[in-house]
């Protein structure tokens, strides 16, 4: 299945503006079908962008209540109605497969109906005052304009989240997809317009990162970004220049502890599930798996076989399970993360090289590494691929001690039978998410998604704790001389 090339526009001001710079995106699991054609935007229009923001803030802050919740719920309704659609269009320009990039689809609009349903949540607090004949009362108002800096790896999710979250609170939106997967940010452009969002109350930029992130930040009250960790630093020095308030979403390096008296099929399936499916483009995917020696040599004999049985191959090919790295830069990483790792003497048992199929793309098998220690770099750095290493360790306590060691701390997870075990780890991780016999990857939106710096930095994502950083506080003391 093939289709037709997307002509996605900026959507600035309330209406399509094409840039001066245009390119194509092609699809990875076919090199020869373009998927989309753009243009780049300078900053002068994003400067315009954010002009038109600032202009709609006063309008969409004091826009109905109810109001803004239909709007935000239908949005949420028409991205769920054309989820085959977005989900093929994802397919076709991130390389995922279409049950996972319909799956995508479908949560962006349950996370727009998540904040729909925030709207009418207005937070609030009210306090006895120490003065006689007063009282004081706590409450939320917008933060701002709001710059959105979203990866390819979810296209449509991130994007949806992150905008859902800032309209829901009273905010204004300027959004900047990856340059790589623009697609699903121009159809949920089209949506917003079609659902009848007032002018400039959200706006699309398609740039270069620094160029077009540099004005954004600037212009902004507030920058919510999801991206490596190094441009994750980049953002918030940017930030801090303007004093911007900054919510980071980073790198993870996260580790699987299975123990030994673990459920292994449960282990094995939950392992192999987080390290290799949606071809370990997750930021909360394993990469790590720490395993205690009684179950070792079993572990790594069976997720070899795992991952050697896996249909890796065209994102659309309805037996496909594991479709294309999802760009060339990636791909060539990916690689290079598996000789790293060979340099370093750990034991690749499984996958890692580079396969072709019946259409050129960036297909690799899973890579499973056994023998690898803890010092090595492939146990420290982010690979951001279907690449898994295995650290045999004694007990209980070395694997926390193992699962700790880096310093990317997003999610991790244990296998085990035991709820003594599973309550130290899970009080001992140092991560912001914790699994209890599920995988590391694979998160809920109404409850708080992220990890401590420099995995992560400012006020979760999502759940309850998108108003701490979608809203400033305001404290009123308040006089009325009742006693
Ligand atoms: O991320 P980037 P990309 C990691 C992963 C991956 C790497 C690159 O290791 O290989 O990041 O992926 C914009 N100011 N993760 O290219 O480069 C950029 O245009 C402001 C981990 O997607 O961080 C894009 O829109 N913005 C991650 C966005 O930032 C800038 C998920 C992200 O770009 C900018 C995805 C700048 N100076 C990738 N420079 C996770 N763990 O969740 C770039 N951008």
């Amino acid at each position: 299945m093939t289709g037709t090339i997307l002509q996605g526009q900026n959507f600035i001001d309330g209406g399509w503006r094409t840039g001066a710079v245009g390119f194509e995106t092609r699809n990875p699991s076919d090199l020869d079908e373009v998927v989309g054609a753009y243009s780049k935007v300078g900053a002068a229009e994003v400067d315009e962008a954010m002009a038109a923001a600032t202009r709609a803030l006063p309008g969409w802050r004091g826009f109905n209540m109810q109001a803004r919740a239909d709007l935000l719920r239908k949005a949420g309704d028409l991205l769920m109605a054309r989820a085959i659609e977005i989900g093929a269009l994802l397919s076709r320009e991130e390389g995922k497969t279409l049950p996972e990039g319909i799956g995508e689809a479908n949560r962006a609009g349950q996370c727009f109906h998540y904040f729909a349903a925030e709207v009418v949540r207005a937070q609030g607090e009210w306090y006895n005052s120490m003065r006689d004949g007063h009282n004081v009362i706590v409450t939320r108002e917008p933060v701002g304009v709001v710059a959105a800096i979203t990866p390819w790896n979810f296209p449509i999710a991130l994007p949806a989240w992150k905008v859902a979250g800032a309209l829901a609170f009273g905010n204004t939106v300027v959004l900047k997809p990856s340059s790589f997967v623009p697609g699903c940010a121009v159809l949920l452009a089209r949506i917003l317009e079609y659902v009848g969002l007032p002018q400039g109350v959200f706006n699309l930029v398609i740039g270069d990162g620094r160029a077009t992130g540099d004005v954004m930040i600037d212009r902004a009250q507030a920058v919510t970004f999801t991206g490596g960790t190094e441009t994750g630093r980049a953002v918030l020095r940017k930030a801090a220049e303007t004093m911007t308030k900054a919510q980071l979403e980073l790198g993870g390096k996260n580790a699987f502890v299975i123990l030994d008296d673990a459920d292994l099929d449960l282990a094995i399936e939950t392992a192999a599930n987080a390290a290799w499916v949606q071809t370990g483009q997750r930021c909360t995917a394993t990469e790590r798996l720490i395993v205690t020696r009684g179950v070792h040599d079993q572990v790594v004999e069976r997720l070899a076989a795992k991952a050697q049985g896996y249909r890796i191959g065209h994102a659309l090919d309805a037996d496909t399970q594991i479709g294309p790295v999802a760009n060339e830069k990636q791909f060539a990483e990916n690689l290079a993360f598996v000789e790293t790792g060979l340099r370093e003497g750990a034991e690749l048992v499984a996958g890692g090289v580079a396969v072709e199929r019946r259409t050129r793309g960036y297909y690799m098998t899973p890579a499973l590494f056994a023998r690898s220690t803890e010092a090595m770099h492939i146990n420290h750095h982010e690979s951001f691929g279907p690449i898994l290493s295995v650290i045999a360790v004694d007990d209980l306590d070395q694997a926390i001690a193992v699962a700790n060691g880096t310093e990317l701390a997003l999610s991790s997870g244990i296998a085990t039978t035991s709820l003594h075990s599973a309550e130290k780890f899970r009080r001992e991780s140092k991560a912001g998410m914790v699994m209890v016999n599920t995988p590391t990857a694979g998160l809920e939106y109404h409850v708080p998604l992220g990890g401590r710096s420099p995995s992560g930095f400012g006020p979760r994502e999502n759940g309850a704790s998108s108003a701490e950083f979608f809203t400033e506080s305001k404290t009123s003391y308040i006089n009325h001389g009742v006693n």
